[in-house]
């Protein structure tokens, strides 16, 4: 028997995307949160299939696109990798967009998104780039210093962007393409020793000054699987955006250009936000604030650009031993 799956494949700053537009599993309906745990109990075959080898690689980022629980909002998206799922992907959401406009399905304008750690809205701009108003994003440590079985001693932050962080800059490294080895290398070292202390923290990133002085700082990023993102990362950059914002350093609107290890940008700037319980509202909402003082969080907004680069129908045969990938 041979099973069919439709995907659009996409890069952002050169991070791929893979979407499954049709052909995927039936999750049923109900919040992304819990969608998201019924596919990894009962149908993880279908991210191996979609990312891993033979028809992947590590490097690939998934997303199964689904009808949203979220009133108001165009589509849900649940993503994966070649080792699990993310809560929330920055340069994957903008590859959403530029897909679901490749497909015809919106035009410019903002549009909402529901994902399993909340609403995230997008807006597709005339020029095609995508600017994505991400989750509520904030630090919870700050200068942690870790030492490694190497004996070399860092130091970093831990923040949430809608993935974990640990964000470090006294590395000693130099963060450019021609490094990834040592780069990768280092930052498995950190997060392993890391995650002594925080096992959920599953991104590592690595900070420099930027190659391009337009820009304000490059960053490399190991992602969960092993691969690093090519791109500037969305949810690593909302991170470091709340530890700037955090530390005085990026005032409400101003804008932050962060650089990828091999050179594409995205554009970051916040808002800050504070948890409030509302009368008349059932629960705690996050408010935004106009002034910078007493806040706990910060709003980001990410802009960048994708790119569509193929649109393939996966072919699964049940006599393939590899069928489900490897
Ligand atoms: O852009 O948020 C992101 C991301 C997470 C993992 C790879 N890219």
């Amino acid at each position: 028997m041979m099973q069919r799956i439709s995907v659009i494949d996409s890069h952002t700053g050169g991070e791929p995307t893979r979407l499954i537009v049709s052909g995927g599993p039936d999750l049923g309906d109900g919040p992304l949160s819990e969608r998201l745990a019924r596919f990894e109990r009962d149908f993880d075959h279908y991210r191996r299939a979609t990312v891993n080898e033979p028809r992947g690689s590590d490097v690939l980022v998934g997303g199964l696109i689904v009808e949203p629980h979220a009133p108001g909002c165009v589509c849900g998206i649940l993503f994966f990798n070649n080792v699990g799922y993310l809560g929330m992907c920055g340069h994957g959401t903008i590859g959403l967009v530029a897909t679901l406009a490749y497909q015809g399905k919106l035009g410019p304008g903002t549009h909402q998104i529901d994902t399993p750690v909340g609403v995230v809205s997008a807006t597709l701009h005339p020029d095609g780039r995508v600017s994505i108003e991400n989750v509520v994003s904030y630090r919870t440590e700050k200068a942690v210093a870790l030492t490694l079985p190497s004996g070399k001693t860092v130091t970093g932050d831990l923040a949430w962007g809608g993935n974990w962080f640990f964000l470090c800059a006294d590395h000693g490294e130099e963060v450019h393409v021609g490094n990834v080895e040592r780069l990768t290398a280092l930052a498995w070292e950190i997060r392993r020793e890391a995650n002594k202390t925080w096992p959920e923290l599953d991104h590592i990133e690595l900070f420099a000054p930027p190659g391009d002085p337009a820009n304000h700082s490059r960053s490399f990023v190991l992602c969960p699987g092993g691969a690093y993102d090519r791109s500037p990362c969305g949810t690593g950059t909302s991170a470091k955006l709340a530890c700037l914002a955090a530390d005085g350093k990026l005032a409400a609107g101003e804008l932050w250009r962060q650089e990828s290890v091999i050179g594409s940008v995205f554009e970051g700037s916040v808002e800050f936000a504070s948890p409030r319980r509302l009368d008349g509202d059932p629960g705690t909402l996050w408010v935004r604030l106009r002034e910078e003082g007493e806040y706990e969080g910060v709003i980001p907004t990410i802009t960048g650009r994708a790119w569509i680069s193929a649109e393939a129908t996966l072919l699964l045969d049940d006599t393939d031993p590899f069928c489900w990938g490897i």
